[in-house]
């Protein structure tokens, strides 16, 4: 079916009210700006000092490309992850064995946008074992390990463009998930190589289900579903009733290809797509589908030589819902929906039109009896459309303006955030009534409560990520903080207890009891099983070794000094590798690594760890290093001097660290 694509003249005038209506309501913001706590909301949210906070909260970075923790209910922050982007903090993307994990097919790529948190599940509930989180930019996926707080893979999704949707999880962490928010031609150099305007005939979207190894956390695609051309924004899994299925909301199914703010707003319905994907794990294992050849990146970190490693990999299997029957179907959704939340029994789907003013909630098993009756509405693109009526529950009529998220807290309840009317809205699952709003400050995005998209969510709060800050927090020039805000969902209304900054835009977040993260916290690395290629178990085993122009330097650490400390015989053009190990068998002693002039960030070093400062020396002469992390009483006299001699110089290459009677 060909539909003529609105220019943006006519689609200007056809779109003009909604337009504008939509334009200016996103500045609305409620008039009580200043509302009322209740009296006790301060005790409710004060951890005393040396006590722990009941839940960890893992809030998106946005567009930092970081993951970061605060405690809740303090809002205090615990930890910034870094994932897909350079941290001068830890040495990440600075030290020769992180530069890894930023790897892709298209170099090294030392930034992202990450939008959604996912923790892994064991039978539907987040077991505290690892968190995944998006890189939307450059299509990817890490899993972050909860045992060190830090990025243990990332793989780069191929055939995606916008990895939005994403990294949702299946019901035991079998798969993650991928969809494709821009929709791009694919295939080889002639096939990719099109004019935009062909976007029907030759874009597609994909859908992929990335399996992480349950022991070691590498990550590679299962499988790949080729979509029709169109947005994928959000996803979730089914689970209970509807396990076996995923969910995407998708937009523009007007399919323009530019001017979207327009011209993909044309349509009364977008769609939800329903996967069904235990039948695309069957087609994948009886061999069906097609191996396309690509390129992507594997990157995992080796903990036991304290390393990341790339795989490159060469192809992906793509599976044609055209082909392959069952695979999957499309319902009408209400106006552009985003959002798309699964309730904890598994048998409703919330779909969240951002310019709709009503929710529609689908019923699971009525998705069922659909299909097995053929009760469609023609097709999409070859992909049959089940009728909307059909498979509705119901509406939530007239909750509030601009639905993005639904979370829900097990006790029959779901919170759905508005952007335009910038407030939460509780309302019931049975009855489909509002029962309570509240205002946020401003213009919430996502919303989360712990385990709130699970089986079994801790109803006990829900945390408001907000777009807009503006007099929320004493301002810092132009740029402000973003703001959170959390609510206790303990009784029948809503309440405001906190508001806490955070960093970059906090899209998504998830949080889960401390009680399953907190046991399996690592707190120093075994020195005795470190098989870094360059460790030095002890300060016997330090040297230093030429090969080439390049300069190899066992080196270690402890409390408080280097080994060796004194280097000579470098010359100008080589390119020195310094090798620290962290001798330290203790928690919570790191050592630092810095050195003048170094093109690079200085390594964090923790116990029992190795990492790796390549430094190329400019200048002839002496220059100092040090240790970064006030360590002991003496961290100050934990330092060193490299010489460097002139490319012509034959001084001996010798490392060592000198006794005070050395010279005597
Ligand atoms: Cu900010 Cu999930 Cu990227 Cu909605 S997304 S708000
Ligand atoms: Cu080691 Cu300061």
């Amino acid at each position: 079916m060909k539909r003529p694509i609105l220019t943006t003249a006519v689609a200007l005038t056809g779109a003009a009210s909604l337009f504008v209506l939509f334009n200016t309501m996103q500045g609305c913001r409620p008039k009580t700006a200043q509302a009322a706590v209740q009296g006790d909301a301060a005790a409710k949210v004060y951890v005393k000092p040396g006590a722990y906070d009941e839940f960890y909260n893992f809030v998106s970075g946005g567009f930092s490309g970081q993951m970061s923790v605060y405690g809740i209910p303090s809002g205090r922050l615990l930890r910034n992850i870094p994932v897909f982007s350079e941290d001068p903090q830890s040495g990440y993307g600075y030290s020769e064995e992180t530069k890894p994990m930023l790897m892709t097919s298209h170099g090294y790529i030392p930034w992202d946008d990450s939008h959604h948190p996912e923790l892994s599940q064991t039978d539907g509930v987040p077991d505290g074992k690892w968190c995944f989180i998006n890189g939307n930019n450059t299509p990817r996926i890490a899993l972050v390990d909860l045992g060190t707080f830090r990025t243990r893979s990332i793989v780069e999704i191929p055939n995606c463009a916008g990895n939005h949707s994403s990294p949702f999880t299946t019901p035991n962490s079998e798969y993650v998930v991928s969809g494709t928010r821009f929709s791009i031609p694919m295939g080889t150099d002639a096939e990719r190589d099109v004019p935009i305007e062909s976007y029907r005939e030759n874009f597609k979207g994909t859908v992929s289900f990335i399996h992480p190894e349950p022991e070691t956390g590498k990550m590679s695609i299962a499988f790949q579903i080729i979509t029709p051309g169109m947005n994928f924004d959000l996803a979730h899994t089914g689970k209970g009733v509807s396990d076996g299925w995923f969910f995407f909301s998708c937009y523009n199914s007007e399919q323009a290809y530019s001017l979207l703010e327009v011209n993909a707003s044309q349509r009364d319905k977008d769609f939800v797509m329903a996967v069904n994907w235990k039948k695309a794990e069957q087609y994948a294992k009886e061999g069906k589908g097609r191996k396309v050849p690509v390129e992507y990146y594997s990157n995992w970190y080796n903990e036991a030589t304290h390393s990341a490693e790339s795989t490159v990999m060469n192809e992906v299997l793509q599976l044609d819902p055209r082909e392959l029957k069952d695979l999957i179907y499309f319902m009408p959704c209400p106006k552009s929906p985003h959002g798309c939340d699964v309730d904890p029994s598994g048998q409703y789907i919330v779909g969240s039109g951002k310019l709709a003013a009503l929710i529609p909630v689908f019923d699971f098993n009525k998705i069922q009896a659909a299909i097995a009756k053929n009760d469609v509405d023609g097709d999409f693109a070859g992909i049959p459309v089940l009728k909307y009526e059909s498979v509705i529950k119901g509406e939530v009529k007239k909750p509030g303006l601009g639905p993005l998220h639904t979370e829900f807290d097990g006790k029959g309840f779901a919170y759905t955030s508005f952007f335009v009317s910038s407030e939460i809205v509780k309302w019931s699952l049975e009855t489909l009534e509002p029962v309570d709003r509240v205002p946020t400050y401003y213009s919430i995005g996502h919303l989360c409560v712990p385990g709130g998209d699970s089986k079994s969510p801790w109803g006990k709060y829900v945390i408001a990520y907000n777009k807009i800050t503006k007099d929320r927090y004493l301002p810092t020039g132009p740029e402000l903080a973003q703001s959170a805000q959390l609510f206790s969902i303990d009784g029948e209304k809503m309440e405001l207890l906190l508001d806490f900054p955070t960093i970059g835009e906090p899209h998504y977040a998830q949080a889960l009891p401390a009680e399953l993260v907190k046991p399996r916290e690592v707190k120093f690395f075994d020195i005795n099983k470190n098989e870094h290629p360059f460790v030095a178990r002890g300060e016997k085993e330090t040297k230093i070794e030429r090969r080439g122009n390049e300069v190899h330097v066992w080196m270690t650490c402890i409390r408080s000094h280097f080994t060796p400390d004194n280097i000579e015989g470098i010359k100008l053009g080589d390119v020195v590798y310094f090798h620290v190990t962290n001798l330290e068998q203790d928690w919570d002693v790191p050592h630092g690594f810095a050195i003048k002039g170094a093109a690079n960030a200085e390594l964090l070093i923790m116990p029992g760890e190795t990492q790796t400062l390549k430094w190329i020396p400019k200048e002839v002469g002496v220059t100092p290093m040090y240790c970064t992390d006030f360590c002991s009483a003496l961290h100050q006299e934990m330092q060193g001097y490299v010489r460097v001699s002139p490319a012509s110089s034959n001084i001996p290459l010798k490392a060592e660290t000198r006794s005070v009677d050395a010279g005597a």
